[in-house]
């Protein structure tokens, strides 16, 4: 048991490190992975932002279940920014390839942030989630200014 739960996270995380280009077969295909990635993560996001919101009545589960999700997607849009699609007609600004330090650095705040979130939405705090939910906004919509169109 102990040996398939390392094997099977050791799988993920091979499959999250591995060279971003030798897992698409065309640049479009690199598009549209990222795209779902991001899409999913809003869906799962809003999800949170509802509660954190007071748009929907606050369920510590339901925040907990989003919260989670939104860690794990928050790793994936970033291999599908491969060379190959810059070429491509999409939202994706130059600078995503110009200036990749900045870039990566946008994706590892974001990242941050929404770890922290998941952190916070385990204890089931209303107003700690809120706090967290914001900051993982900003870092969102810091990443949308600099490099989205
Ligand atoms: C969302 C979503 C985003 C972020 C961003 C935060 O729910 O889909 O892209 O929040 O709007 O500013």
């Amino acid at each position: 048991m102990k040996l398939a739960v390392t094997t099977a996270l050791a799988a993920a995380t091979l499959a999250v490190s591995l060279p971003a280009a030798a897992q698409f077969q065309k640049p479009e295909d690199a598009v549209k992975y990222r795209q779902s990635a991001l899409s999913l993560m809003g869906t799962h996001f809003s999800r949170l932002g509802a509660m954190a919101n007071g748009r929907v009545p606050f369920d510590a589960k339901v925040a907990q279940d989003n919260a989670a999700l939104v860690e794990t997607l928050s790793k994936l849009p970033w291999a599908g920014f491969t060379p190959d699609t810059e070429k491509l007609r999409t939202k994706a600004k130059a600078d995503v390839w110009k200036d990749g330090a900045k870039f990566k650095q946008a994706q590892d705040n974001m990242m941050s942030e929404v770890a922290k979130l998941n952190t916070v939405a385990k204890t089931g705090n209303l107003d700690q989630i809120k706090a967290a939910f914001g900051n993982a906004a900003g870092s969102c919509k810091a990443c949308h200014d600099a490099f989205r169109e």
